[in-house]
């Protein structure tokens, strides 16, 4: 596979901007390949500047569920966009957004958008601290919830790819208030609350945890979540900015029947521009600023064009709820072909990982047990099938509507092909 292109522009790329990317997955530090830069995508395709088509598994981490550049949404920001890109100011696109949300998202009856998951989780974090008065709280290991410094603590993603969990340059101050427990493990969250009682705010789970690679939770894993987080008047936020309109229309909630306090979003809900929303009870959200105490704003938050994307997208899902089953049977044909290969396979919906150990991954400790050298040689072999997955062990597959028939057989055909 030619790749000439890519590397001179991940050369040009790295005297400019750290690790040559602008967020550090993207540098396939983990796989050792030189990061393909992409030239254009097309529903379930995409394309790097060296003319290598992939069948795309990634779809930008999440947004690209119904495919790259899907015709509705190009059109509802191009149409947006000619009547200005930013007000600073309210607009009714904004309330008919927020309206779709709470429609779909039971857990949900008053919400604001913000323009990062990050920005979303930060802000949810101290929505519960201002409701509650509390200052702490509880995240698990494995976890990934954004940058936010109190959140960078034995977290997912990029920080398991990397050396350590925990980021430099965050004060030790800032974390000593997020307690750590074991995802799928309900007695290491019962544990922190009986040490600590009256003083955790909020326990922030990843519903379905896609940081780590692809870990569903056991079953009744959330509703002990829930009832423990009753018990002690603490607020429960489920993060689904990766399972948010994917995991059902009304996120992983819905899916399994567990109604959090708060919830955030991110990815799909931005329709591929730049929004998330955090939202939840309207007791919890009248603490927000102007109507309540707890500060948060944005110059960019509301943006009339990630809006319109974000109208567009969730308008499409909800016309046609029956994509959700076929992301789902497409997604079970992939996880039987690794099954048939004698892979250790994760799956939720249309989030798919495979991990390198014969450990069932059910935690961040059992998902370190994986060989992340065979997995970069894993990596290594779909990319030259023309199968673009993420450059991590710790990543997902993400499966969208716009994947085909031909997609299937060509990745069927690719993990059929794999040499141990
Ligand atoms: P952003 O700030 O990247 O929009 O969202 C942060 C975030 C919050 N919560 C969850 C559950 C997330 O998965 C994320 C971000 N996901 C990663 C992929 N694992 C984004 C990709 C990247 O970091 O480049």
């Amino acid at each position: 596979m030619k790749t000439e292109r890519s590397k001179a522009a991940f050369e040009e790329a790295q005297k400019y901007i750290p690790g040559g990317v602008n967020s550090p997955v993207r540098a396939y530090r983990s796989v050792g390949q030189t990061p393909r830069f992409i030239h254009h995508a097309k529903g379930s395709h995409i394309w790097d500047i060296d003319g290598n088509e992939y069948v795309d598994y990634i779809g930008s981490w999440g947004p690209n569920i119904l495919g790259a550049a899907y015709p509705p949404v190009v059109r509802a920001v191009q149409e947006k966009a000619e009547s200005g890109l930013t007000f600073g100011a309210p607009t009714e696109q904004e309330s008919r957004l927020a309206e779709l949300i709470i429609d779909a998202v039971p857990a949900i009856s008053c919400v604001r958008l913000v323009n990062s998951g990050t920005e979303a989780v930060m802000s949810a974090i101290r929505v519960a601290r201002g409701y509650t008065g509390r200052d702490k709280i509880v995240k698990f290991r494995g976890n990934y919830h954004g940058h936010s410094d109190g959140l960078l603590v034995q977290a997912g993603s990029g920080l398991l790819t990397g050396a350590t969990p925990d980021s430099a340059g965050v004060p030790a101050d800032y974390t000593k208030c997020t307690l750590l427990a074991d995802y799928n493990d309900t007695s290491s969250v019962q544990k922190l609350f009986d040490a600590n009682p009256d003083e955790i705010a909020a326990v922030i789970v990843e519903p379905v945890a896609a940081n780590m690679g692809v870990v569903p939770p056991k079953e009744g894993f959330l509703a002990d979540l829930r009832r423990i987080t009753e018990e002690n008047n603490a607020v429960l936020i489920f993060d689904e900015v990766i399972t948010g309109f994917r995991l059902s229309y009304g996120g992983a909630g819905a899916y399994y029947g567990i109604r959090p306090d708060m919830v955030t979003l991110g990815k799909i809900v931005g329709g591929g521009m730049p929004l998330a929303a955090y939202g939840g009870k309207k007791e919890i959200m009248e603490c927000v600023a102007p109507s309540g105490p707890v500060y948060q704003a944005g110059t960019l938050s509301g943006n009339p064009i990630a809006v319109a994307a974000g109208i567009a997208t969730l308008e499409a899902l909800r016309a046609d709820l029956s994509v959700y089953e076929k992301m789902d049977a497409y997604a079970t044909r992939i996880e039987q072909a690794f099954l048939d290969k004698g892979m250790n396979v994760n799956r939720a919906g249309s989030l798919i990982s495979v991990f390198m150990t014969k450990e069932k991954v059910v935690d961040e400790r059992s998902a370190r047990t994986s060989d992340t050298k065979k997995f970069a040689e894993y990596f290594a072999q779909m990319m030259e099938q023309g199968i673009y997955i993420a450059p991590s062990q710790f990543e997902a597959m993400f499966i969208s509507a716009a994947h085909a028939k031909e997609d299937l057989e060509q990745t069927l055909h690719a993990i059929n092909s794999l040499r141990a």
